[in-house]
């Protein structure tokens, strides 16, 4: 795709300079949630109100008597984040309607972890999509219940080690594929689902900004590289986040009323997945064979995306 077609995401623009994610917070070095959540925010603007679940996040920004947001923000539990957020957004309409508010647009956002995206919040998130509540969900995918100390979830990688994954003779470490929750939530027929990386910010906040203006629900999952739980070097953050997408592992696509677009090239052909799985250390017991497999289930993956990208119309193209 060249730089003509992909204007809006090359050309010159202004970064909102406001910082709605402070410092002080107490993310481990190289957080690639702490870094997501602050680029987020520059997408969504002051006039925002976030439901956070507990999690990660919730726990590096609200250290007691601290906080590191500078916009309004509740911290919700572990399986409800979007059902508050879905709360909030028809609370302030009904407010507004009876003019106990002002008319300003002020956006309702819930924001939880993979485990409270994925698993347990998946109910609520699933609910507030269907219902149509003006308001967008972020994951911030780490790829483990990783608070808690470094559960499994059904975003963690196949092979992969966790606390509750654990490689050894019987067992290579994650038996399972990645859930893929950005197509069940395009199976809710939503007006826009992305996926996003810090290791992109202008793609990552020009997205939020799209989904910022649509009215309806919108849905972003954002990879979140996470060093400690990844057990790798706090200084490859950004680099690991740029592999994932080279290796087409965590590609940066988004679907607008049904058409899927890739929003950064990745290269052709793909790098091999070892370039990604062997500076972690969660992979280091895979064998060949093992690294074989995730290959071909990215190729497998990678092909599908691309042929959704080719065949699906937007459905407005439809009428
Ligand atoms: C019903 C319930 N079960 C378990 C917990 C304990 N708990 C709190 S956060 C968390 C894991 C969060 O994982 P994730 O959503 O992936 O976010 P991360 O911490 O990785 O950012 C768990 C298991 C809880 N708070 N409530």
């Amino acid at each position: 795709m060249s730089i003509v077609e992909n204007f809006d995401l090359y050309a010159p623009r202004l970064i909102d300079k406001g910082e709605y994610f402070s410092v002080g917070h107490t993310g481990c070095a190289g957080c690639g949630e702490a870094l997501a959540t602050r680029l987020v925010l520059k997408g969504l603007g002051k006039d925002t109100i976030v439901s956070n679940a507990t999690g990660c996040l919730e726990i590096i920004s609200s250290r007691y008597p601290t906080t590191a947001w500078e916009i309004p923000w509740i911290h919700v539990a572990f399986e409800n984040a979007a059902a508050v957020a879905a709360g909030v957004e028809a609370g302030l309409k009904a407010l507004r309607r009876k003019g106990r508010i002002p008319d300003r647009d002020v956006k309702s956002v819930s924001m939880a972890g993979d485990g409270g995206t994925a698993d347990i919040g998946l109910q609520a998130l699933s609910g507030a999509m269907e219902r149509g509540h003006d308001m967008i969900h972020v994951c911030f995918d780490n790829e483990a219940y990783m608070n808690t100390g470094i559960q499994r979830s059904s975003q963690t990688p196949f092979g992969a080690w966790s606390t509750t994954s654990p490689p050894g003779e019987v067992s290579f470490g994650q038996r399972t594929w990645k859930k893929n929750i950005p197509e069940i939530i395009v199976a809710h027929n939503i007006a826009y689902v992305s996926t996003a990386n810090p290791s992109y910010p202008l793609d990552l906040i020009r997205k939020v900004e799209k989904a910022r203006k649509l009215k309806g629900p919108s849905y972003i999952h954002c990879l979140s590289v996470c060093p400690t739980g990844w057990r790798m070097d706090s200084s490859l953050t950004i680099k690991m986040g740029r592999l994932a997408l080279e290796t087409g592992i965590f590609p940066l696509y988004e679907v607008e009323n049904g058409k899927y677009r890739i929003t950064v090239d990745m290269p052709e052909p793909l790098r091999p997945v070892d370039d990604y799985l062997k500076l972690q250390g969660r992979f280091r017991h895979l064998t060949p064979d093992k690294i074989e497999e995730m290959q071909a289930r990215v190729n497998l993956e990678h092909k599908k995306l691309m042929n959704k990208v080719e065949q699906l119309q937007s459905w407005k193209d439809l009428d």
